[in-house]
């Protein structure tokens, strides 16, 4: 082979090896810091849609959400998931005292202050839609709540 072509050849390899570095760079900020943030699991496939909705595949996995609480909403307000599914959520709130609440799986946070974080788990272990929401005086009433949708 000639030298000339080889060295070209590797070029090529090394340009398309960053280029698909950058790519994986900047795809994983704007995972970390969405206003949706999802974090992967395993080798998982995660859609994120337009309307921030949030969609992950198979079934009988673990499908882990972060949410976001600030006055008076959750910047994830609706989640998706499939029946069997472990459901990790890991409630981190910005601002003020808030709690991440959802009855129906007697699934729930404890209050906690700005800056703190809370993780919690559950089985979603029955088809419907779920709503979650704050349970720290009216902001419910003012709007913070969401949609867990098991399917
Ligand atoms: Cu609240």
């Amino acid at each position: 082979m000639n030298k000339g072509v080889l060295i070209g050849g590797i070029l090529v390899v090394a340009a398309v090896a960053l280029a698909g570095g950058f790519w994986m760079v900047s795809r994983g900020q704007k995972i970390e810091t969405g206003v949706m943030p999802v974090i992967e699991e395993e080798s998982r496939e995660i859609l994120v849609e337009p309307t921030g909705e949030t969609v992950m595949e198979e079934t009988g996995a673990v499908k882990e959400f972060v949410v976001e609480g600030s006055p008076f909403k959750f910047l994830l307000a609706e989640m998706r998931v499939k029946k069997g599914d472990t459901v990790r959520v890991t409630f981190k709130n910005i601002k003020g005292t808030h709690d991440w609440v959802l009855d129906e799986f007697d699934a729930r946070t404890n209050q906690i202050g700005e800056g703190e974080e809370e993780e919690i788990e559950f089985t979603a272990d029955k088809v419907g839609t779920f709503e979650y929401y704050c349970s720290v005086g009216d902001h419910r009433a003012r709007g913070m709540a969401g949609e867990l949708i098991v399917e």
